[in-house]
């Protein structure tokens, strides 16, 4: 054991000696491992060190096969990936609060398409700070200069390195080796992995849909075959059932339209008051979560429309467009309805032109089907998509005829709000009287928030004209219009921050210790990023406010049950038929929202709603019922299991 040691030693003080670049090359590389880590989790998980090393070993043992002329070739290339991987997933976390995937290289083009988007959150000096290591590895490659290869080193870099990784295996917190495995939860991943190990792990990840057709096809049928076994989905039978049955439906995609805003004012005046007025008399859930991935607006329309959570890798409108799906769509048809969508976008955007056809919708009606005569932000304003969509429904329903569901798009809502001061007189400063003096303040003027609000009150005079507009042709007689917030505005916690704790009297964001100090934690952050779902039909009398628990994933089954169709591989729940209270939000990630609790999968801490006990046995249920609605629901996707499922 001691010679092992010794000779362990003599190897580090050879490596001083002999190959300067090299060392340099290791701790460089660790370091920025580190680094990435601190920066963007804000956590330090010892574990990961050891993954790190596996792999910066890894590169070492092989750069000792590489003859000593070209070997600096190797460092250089090598060092630029791994600063890349830094400096990239940094950026992504900024926006994302998550990693980067290989897959997204698929999803490319639509990062460009809402590039200002990236460029007005995503890049900080701070994600540029790991380039220091390729400065260090060119100043050290001009002043020294590597040893020839010695046999053995290369294998001895190879044995330390699977030593470091056998270490790291054993070590916990072992429930991140499902987040690993199945790369279902990124931030777990890079938590206890580290960057590097995770990066390969998602690249082996992105070839999978590749090699599934080979591998685990059979094991995930018979999972999924079991799991529908054991929780049969039951047709529902309660108050709502059919009540909206032959009916057409228009169906609101609303960017990034989130709940806060509902009955909110400002200096007196609503935000959004054509929207108050539909919650006023319609079904209104008001505790409902969007479920999106990477995918955003196209998540929320898979979820919403087939009841199964977004892909586990890529996209599913780019990347698994082809499957079987159950959709309300589908469904519809199949009952003679005509099925459209409205976009005042590109087609090919998300891969819709494809994806909405194999959804069930008949028919796009995408950019090239209207007069692009008004542009605000990434496109044809919502003001006008919603005059031109209300001449194309007419004419549908004059001569296709009833019954119809249309999904109409929103578009002027998307971050970053750029014209919001040309498309609202929403006034978002704020006037304080101090010692009889009237001061006006800039308030939410100067913020993101001030756009976002004056966007949302764009939407919601778009969508009221669209009502009128509908009624006024007669649209509106047997028609029930639902409306979704397709998931959350993406805005920094800082701003709310600043918003609800903004002190006018001082020009300044009050602090825990000032009176009217609100608590926006980082969790009641989270739980506001709800959205909102409406179901509206001219003839209700009177409002409904459901407030249990929901997510997109829940739409299918209870909206689809008012409209008397059935999905029996929805993942999701008639929420009219919860009896209990309980439904579970699962995201994607392995967190979820339950009427007690939030519960945060990637630094398991449980964030309590209210006063509830919670024990240990309701935490370990949840998240087994968590696990399972993710694994289903990936084995569907990625294996296709509907084509096979009777
Ligand atoms: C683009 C629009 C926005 O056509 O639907 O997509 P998003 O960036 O929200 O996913
Ligand atoms: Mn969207």
């Amino acid at each position: 054991m001691g010679k092992l040691f010794k000779k362990i030693l003599s190897f580090f003080s050879n490596l001083y000696k002999k190959y300067p670049v090299l060392l340099y090359f290791i701790i460089s590389n660790l370091i920025n491992g580190l680094l990435i880590r601190l920066l963007t989790l804000g956590s330090f998980c010892f574990r990961a060190v050891f993954f790190d090393i596996t792999i910066v070993f890894l590169l070492s043992g092989i750069s000792l096969l590489i003859k000593k002329g070209s070997r600096n070739i190797y460092y250089v290339i090598t060092s630029l990936i791994m600063v890349f991987i830094c400096v990239v997933n940094s950026m992504y976390y900024n926006y994302y609060s998550s990693y980067v995937s290989v897959s997204l290289l698929a999803t490319s083009v639509f990062a460009l398409d809402v590039a200002d988007a990236v460029v007005d959150f995503a890049i900080k000096t701070k994600d540029f700070v790991y380039i220091w290591q390729l400065i260090g590895l060119f100043i050290c490659i001009r002043k020294y200069k590597d040893g020839d290869n010695v046999k053995g080193n290369c294998s001895m870099f190879c044995s330390l390195a699977i030593v470091m990784l056998a270490i790291g295996c054993t070590l916990p917190p072992y429930s991140s080796w499902a987040g690993f495995l199945k790369l279902w939860n990124r931030v777990v991943a890079v938590e206890g992995f580290g960057v590097y190990m995770y990066q390969l792990d998602d690249f082996v990840h992105s070839l999978s849909p590749a090699f599934n057709t080979v591998f685990g096809y059979d094991k995930a049928l018979q999972e999924t075959k079991e799991y529908f076994e054991n929780n049969p989905n039951k047709k529902s039978n309660n108050e709502y059932t059919g009540i909206f049955e032959g009916k057409n439906v228009i169906a609101i995609h609303a960017e990034s339209l989130q709940s806060f805003v509902v009955n909110l004012t400002i200096n007196d005046r609503e935000v959004t008051p054509n929207i108050n007025k539909l919650i006023s008399n319609g079904i209104y859930f008001s505790n409902f979560y969007a479920q999106q991935s990477i995918g955003t607006s196209s998540d929320s329309e898979f979820t919403y429309s087939s009841s199964l959570l977004p892909a586990n890798n890529g996209t599913v409108f780019v990347n698994y467009y082809n499957n079987k799906y159950v959709t309300i769509q589908n469904e519809l048809k199949k009952k003679n309805y005509y099925v459209f969508s409205m976009h005042g976008n590109v087609g090919d955007f998300w891969n819709r032109e494809i994806m909405h056809a194999n959804m069930g919708y008949d028919k796009f009606y995408s950019k090239s089907s209207y007069e692009i005569d008004e542009e605000f932000g990434l496109g044809l304003s919502d003001m006008s998509f919603f005059r031109q969509s209300v001449s194309i429904i007419e004419e549908i329903s004059k001569e296709i005829g009833s019954p119809y569901y249309g999904t109409l798009i929103t578009l002027t809502n998307h971050t970053p709000w750029g014209d919001a001061d040309k498309i609202s007189d929403l006034d978002v400063s704020m006037s304080v009287t101090v010692n009889g003096e009237t001061i006006k303040r800039d308030y939410l003027e100067t913020n993101v928030l001030g756009r976002y609000l004056k966007s949302v009150n764009y939407m919601d005079k778009a969508i009221g004209e669209f009502i009128s507009l509908m009624d006024e042709k007669g649209l509106l007689d047997n028609t029930v219009i639902v409306i979704y917030g397709d998931h959350d505005a993406n805005i920094n916690r800082r701003n709310y921050n600043y918003m609800y704790n903004y002190d006018p009297v001082t020009d300044s964001v009050k602090t825990d210790s000032d009176e009217g100090y609100v608590n926006y934690n980082k969790y009641e952050h989270v739980l506001n990023k709800k959205v909102p779902f409406i179901i509206w039909s001219k003839d209700f009398k009177e409002g409904t406010e459901i407030s249990t628990p929901m997510g997109m994933i829940d739409v299918s089954p209870t909206l689809g049950n008012m409209l008397n169709i059935y999905n029996p591989y929805a993942l999701g729940h008639d929420v009219m038929n919860i009896t209990n209270g309980e439904n579970i939000v699962v995201f994607k990630d392995g967190s979820y929202i339950t009427d007690k609790i939030y519960y945060n999968a990637s630094k398991r801490e449980v964030y309590s709603i209210g006063n509830n006990v919670i024990t240990e046995d309701y935490l370990e249920k949840n998240n087994d019922y968590v696990n399972e609605i993710i694994k289903i629901s990936d084995n569907i996707i990625s294996y296709d299991l509907l084509k096979e499922m009777k």
